[in-house]
């Protein structure tokens, strides 16, 4: 059952004007959803005020929470550059192969960079991943300075011809500072060889209110362009993406559908209220 369909199952019970009982149950099922308290009051005042068709009323509500404008991938001729960053486990590795799978599949030349150089293990997977899909992977040593694996990673995807290049950034928050500093330096550094198309956040969507506080973070040290909700699989916290670009005015481009490499969708709006509405 969607989200929101027990809101509206009580919505569509109610006669005359809603009871204080009545409010406190749907506020009840507005928090379950985890849209965030601000939207949810703004939900409920509808409910007070509204007298015409208060379902519809609360839809074209949902919808405003979006914002408009495009949420492709934004490419550039010759070669588009993609920086992805996020906390570690949000599923940025895993966006990386997803995003290089559906590029690869639609005949483009995509190079991956392993600029999380922390642990020997995300560089193994990166590459792992690129052997599966078959694109080529840039990397380096553990511990070799990021920016400079993610500056060779953008030289060699002008010199040799390719026309997607994604960097795959180390997302530990214990060394928070240095993360953030570190982040605005291999933006800067692959900037002296080629344009930074799009910085991609990735969140994971089960977190809820916390996202929120992570993307504020990370915006201080980069300009995000975009956010993948991950893990919006088997969860019922949809609401969660609602409160994400409400809160702060990013468009979510894609969502992380499960763990494997197909499981990547473009966020469309109008087709996730209707799942949330869907009873
Ligand atoms: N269910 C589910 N799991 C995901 C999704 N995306 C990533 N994961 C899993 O989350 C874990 C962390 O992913 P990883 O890409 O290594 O995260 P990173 O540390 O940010 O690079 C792995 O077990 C992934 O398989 C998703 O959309 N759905
Ligand atoms: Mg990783």
């Amino acid at each position: 059952m969607g989200i929101f369909a027990r809101f509206f199952e009580k919505v569509a019970s109610l006669r005359g004007e809603p009871s204080p009982a009545d409010i406190a149950e749907l506020q009840e099922t507005l928090i379950s959803s985890d849209i965030g308290p601000s939207f949810t009051k703004e939900i409920l005042e509808i409910v007070k005020r509204e007298r015409g068709d208060l379902s519809l009323a609360v839809k074209s509500a949902l919808m405003k929470s979006f914002i408009s404008g495009p949420r492709e991938i934004s490419r550039r001729q010759p070669l588009t550059t993609i920086m992805v960053v996020g906390v570690n486990g949000t599923g940025k590795t895993t966006t990386v192969a997803k995003i290089a799978q559906r590029f690869h599949l639609s005949g483009e030349k995509v190079l991956l960079t392993a600029a999380d150089t922390f642990r020997a293990a995300a560089i193994e997977q990166l590459s792992t991943w690129a052997g599966r899909i078959g694109v080529v992977v840039h990397s380096s040593s553990t511990g070799s300075d990021p920016a400079s694996v993610a500056f060779d990673g953008a030289r060699r995807a002008v010199d040799e011809g390719f026309t997607l290049h994604i960097i795959d950034t180390a997302g530990r928050l214990h060394t928070a500072n240095n993360l953030m500093s570190e982040l605005s330096k291999v933006k800067r550094v692959v900037e002296k060889v080629s344009q930074i198309d799009e910085v991609l956040l990735v969140l994971d969507g089960t977190v809820g209110q916390n996202a929120i506080v992570q993307a504020r973070e990370f915006a201080t040290a980069v300009p995000i362009t975009g956010l993948v909700l991950t893990k919006m699989d088997g969860s019922a916290k949809g609401g969660a993406l609602l409160a994400i670009e409400r809160e702060l005015s990013i468009p979510i481009k894609l969502i992380g559908m499960g763990e494997k490499v197909q499981d990547l969708e473009d966020f469309e709006p109008s087709h996730f209220i209707d799942r949330l509405l869907a009873s």
